[in-house]
């Protein structure tokens, strides 16, 4: 049976260190470009503006790239929590992974839902000749719903849509968004629900051509990701409200895990989701009000948020992240007004 191992020692890459030598995608100008005019759009309309990202980062092996290392993600968790976001009144920055679901669009995803298969030839004309496509009555319903938020969501502009691949990609697209997002304050929320890779390769350690077989067992070293939350949280965006979710396959991981991460980072919650649970059970940890350095397991409190599929199979468990993140977040700039009054 084949067995992973990790040896002590492996270079760990400061953000500082990463971005100095790892060179940025073609397109991050243009997106850059894109989203300081969607912030400068929403802070004039005063919207809040949340940051989702979604689906898995890839770590290419070669600089040519044939084989790649993938994390598990379809996107189901940030496409469909978008569109809640849009439906609280949010303006949604969607950062996700290339071909992974988006908002409305994940409905009929060719997998599951395949378009072709509900619209029809008008049964009043010969279908050689025919000049109307006809919907099936059963799917008429959904389909004007989905379309009508969708075509209100393109006539407000509060959906902007970006792309990553690798996982520098996604790296250097973070840094550049919270930078630009960070005008916005208190005001603007981070749904960070990507599965992000832990380990990658540098690029200066990369092959330039494909890998060749014939020479045995292939061994690749790989570096650790820099922990990115620490500078988002510490420098970037210093006034967002930051939720990160942490997945495990071990469910008695999850807890230490997420209270781990709030204690090195600081951020406001982190989301705890069993892979084979996360569709209908999650656990939001948060510390406790007034948290200083240093803090232990019991400043750190729990809330799983369930529901019953078996009752209910239409409902969507991201209907009531979103409605408590939202809540949540909501508090947390009014206690920053009632902060400001005081002093
Ligand atoms: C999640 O835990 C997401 O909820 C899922 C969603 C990836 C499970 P799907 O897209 O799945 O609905 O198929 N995302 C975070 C995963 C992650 O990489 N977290 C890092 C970690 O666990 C911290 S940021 O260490």
């Amino acid at each position: 049976m084949a067995t992973s191992s990790q040896s002590e020692g492996g270079a760990t890459f400061s953000a500082e260190r990463y971005f100095a030598t790892q060179p940025p995608p073609a397109s991050l100008e243009h997106d850059v470009a894109r989203v300081k005019e969607f912030v400068q759009r929403q802070l004039k309309e005063g919207r809040k503006v949340v940051l989702v990202t979604s689906g898995g980062t890839t770590v290419p092996l070669e600089l040519n790239v044939v084989r790649f290392l993938d994390n598990f993600s379809a996107g189901t968790r940030g496409s469909t929590s978008a569109e809640y976001f849009l439906k609280a009144g949010y303006a949604v920055i969607f950062m996700h992974r290339q071909f992974s679901l988006q908002p409305f669009s994940r409905h009929y995803s060719h997998s599951t839902h395949p378009f072709l298969d509900f619209l029809d030839f008008d049964p009043s004309e010969d279908p050689s000749e025919a000049s109307h496509i006809v919907v099936r009555p059963s799917e008429r319903t959904q389909l004007v719903e989905v379309l009508t938020t969708y075509k209100a969501v393109q006539r407000a502009g509060t959906l902007l849509t970006l792309t990553f691949v690798t996982v520098n990609d996604y790296l250097w697209l973070l840094r550049a968004v919270s930078q630009e997002m960070s005008l916005l304050g208190r005001s603007c929320l981070y749904y960070l629900a990507a599965a992000v890779s832990d380990f990658f390769l540098p690029r200066q350690k990369m092959s330039e051509h494909k890998i060749q077989s014939g020479k045995g067992s292939l061994h690749i070293e790989m570096d650790q990701v820099p922990k990115i939350l620490k500078p988002l949280v510490q420098e970037w965006t210093r006034e967002g409200y930051i939720v990160s979710f942490k997945l495990e396959t071990d469910p008695d991981l999850l807890i230490p895990k997420a209270r781990q991460a709030l204690a090195r980072y600081g951020h406001q919650v982190v989301i705890g989701n069993d892979l084979h649970r996360r569709k209908f059970e999650v656990v939001f940890v948060s510390p406790k009000p007034k948290v200083s350095a240093g803090a232990s397991a019991e400043d750190y409190e729990e809330s799983w948020l369930r529901i019953d599929l078996a009752q209910n199979p239409q409902k969507e468990i991201e209907e009531d992240i979103v409605a408590e993140l939202v809540k949540r977040h909501q508090q947390w700039i009014e206690a920053a007004g009632t902060q400001s009054a005081l002093t």
